[in-house]
C-alpha cells in the first residue's frame, strides 16, 4: 500500500476528452487558479504526485540538517554557532510543516519516514555530499538555499491549499539562510588567501551538485508536464536552473569568486547564459544510492528514529491518559 501511494506511473497529460466528467470539472478549477483544499475531489494520481513531492521535499528538510548540523559544534565564533543551530533548527520546522501538509492527504508521518528509511522515497540528491569545511556552510547557504529559494518561490502558487501555504512560510525563513550563507562566504572571500581558497574550494565542490537540485533536464524529467497542468508545479526544471544560474554569476562575481564552468558565457540572445550540465550519470548515481553519503546520512536518521522512540511512546502514553481522565469526568 505505501508503494502504491508513492510511485505514480510515468506521467503523461491526460487528455480533456479521456477525463470523466469529474476530471474536467477538477482540471477546470485548476485553470482558474482556485486552491485546492484536503477536502475537495481530487483525481487519484494528483493526490499522489503531492504526497510523492511534498514527502520528499519534507524528508529533504529533515535530512538537510546534517551536513550543516556536523558544523555546530565547529562554528568558528559563538555568534556564528547561534546563528547555525537556529537555522538547522528551521529546517526541522519546514520539514513539520510539510508532513502536516502531506498529512492532509491521508498519509501518515510515520508512513513517509517508514518509506524513506525503506529506501522507496526520496530526499533532495545535494544532501549526499560532504560539507568539508567551514566554507561549505557559507555555500549550503548561499548555494543550496538559494536554489531552493528559485524553486519555493513559484511554489507558493502551487495549486493545493496546504502546501502554498506551507512554502509561504518557509521561503521566508529560506531567504534568511540565503543570506546568512552570502554573508560566510563574504567573509571568507575577503579573508586571509587560504579563507578565500576554502571559499573557492566550496564553490568548485557544489557548484553542479546545486545545479542538479532543480531535477534532470525537461528532456528526461517524468513527472513535469503533467505535474504542471495539474499546477502542482509551476516551472520545468531547466526554467528554474537557468534563473538559478542567470542570479548567482553576479553573486560570484562580487565575491571574487569563480564559478567552475568555462563554458559559462551571457547570451545576449536568450538574455540568460550558457552554461555547462551538470554530469547527468553522478545523479542518477547519486539517486540510486551511491552518492558519497547517501548511507551515513540513511543510518543517521535511522538511528535518529530508533533511539528517539521512548520519546513517542511517552507522548502516546501521556495523550492517552489525558483522553482517558476526560472521558472518566464525562
Ligand atoms: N534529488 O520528473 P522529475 C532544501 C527525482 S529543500 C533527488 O523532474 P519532479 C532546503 C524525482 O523525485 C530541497 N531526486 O521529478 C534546505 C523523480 O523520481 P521519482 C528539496 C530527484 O518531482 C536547504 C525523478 O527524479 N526541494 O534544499 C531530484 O517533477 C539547505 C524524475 O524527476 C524540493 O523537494 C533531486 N534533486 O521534479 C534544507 C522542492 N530531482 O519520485 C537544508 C519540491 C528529481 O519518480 C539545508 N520538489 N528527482 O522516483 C520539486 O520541485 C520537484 O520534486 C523537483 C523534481 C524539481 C525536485
Amino acid at each position: 500500500m505505501y508503494a502504491q501511494m508513492v510511485k505514480t506511473d510515468a506521467n503523461k497529460v491526460r487528455d480533456l476528452s479521456e477525463m470523466t466528467e469529474e476530471e474536467r470539472a477538477f482540471q477546470a478549477r485548476i485553470d482558474r487558479g482556485e486552491k485546492i483544499e484536503p477536502t475537495d475531489w481530487m483525481p487519484e494520481g494528483y493526490r499522489k504526485t503531492l504526497i510523492r513531492q511534498i514527502g520528499q521535499h519534507a524528508h529533504s528538510e529533515i535530512v538537510g540538517q546534517l551536513p550543516e548540523g556536523n558544523w555546530i559544534t565547529r562554528a568558528p565564533t559563538l555568534e556564528r554557532k547561534a546563528i547555525l543551530l537556529a537555522k538547522v533548527q528551521d529546517e526541522a520546522g519546514h520539514g513539520l510543516y510539510l508532513y502536516c501538509a502531506a498529512e492532509t492527504l491521508g498519509v501518515s508521518r510515520d508512513e513517509l519516514i517508514e518509506l524513506l528509511h525503506a529506501g522507496k522515497m526520496k530526499y533532495s540528491s545535494i544532501f549526499n555530499y560532504p560539507t568539508l569545511t567551514w566554507a561549505d556552510i557559507g555555500a549550503v547557504g548561499w548555494l543550496v538555499d538559494g536554489a531552493a529559494i528559485m524553486n519555493q518561490v513559484p511554489l507558493q502558487r502551487t495549486s493545493f491549499g496546504p502546501y502554498s501555504r506551507a512554502m509561504i512560510r518557509i521561503c521566508k525563513e529560506e531567504s534568511f539562510h540565503q543570506r546568512q550563507g552570502y554573508d560566510i562566504m563574504m567573509k571568507m572571500a575577503n579573508g586571509t588567501a587560504e579563507q578565500r581558497r576554502m571559499a573557492q574550494d566550496a564553490l568548485d565542490r557544489l557548484w553542479y551538485p546545486s545545479l542538479m537540485m532543480f531535477g534532470p533536464s525537461d528532456k528526461d524529467s517524468v513527472h513535469s508536464a503533467q505535474s504542471m497542468a495539474w499546477k502542482i508545479k509551476i516551472n520545468t526544471n531547466d526554467e528554474l536552473r537557468q534563473k538559478f544560474v542567470d542570479q548567482t554569476v553576479s553573486q560570484a562575481e562580487y565575491l571574487g569568486l569563480t564559478i567552475p564552468d568555462e563554458n559559462l558565457s551571457w547570451n545576449d540572445e536568450k538574455g540568460g547564459y550558457d552554461f555547462s550540465e551538470p554530469d547527468w550519470s553522478e545523479f542518477f548515481e547519486v539517486l540510486s544510492g551511491n552518492g558519497p553519503c547517501n548511507r551515513e546520512r540513511m543510518e543517521a536518521r535511522v538511528k535518529a528514529w530508533e533511539e528517539g522512540s521512548w520519546v513517542r511512546d511517552a507522548l502516546m502514553a501521556h495523550a492517552n491518559k489525558k483522553e482517558a481522565a476526560k472521558t472518566a469526568a464525562e
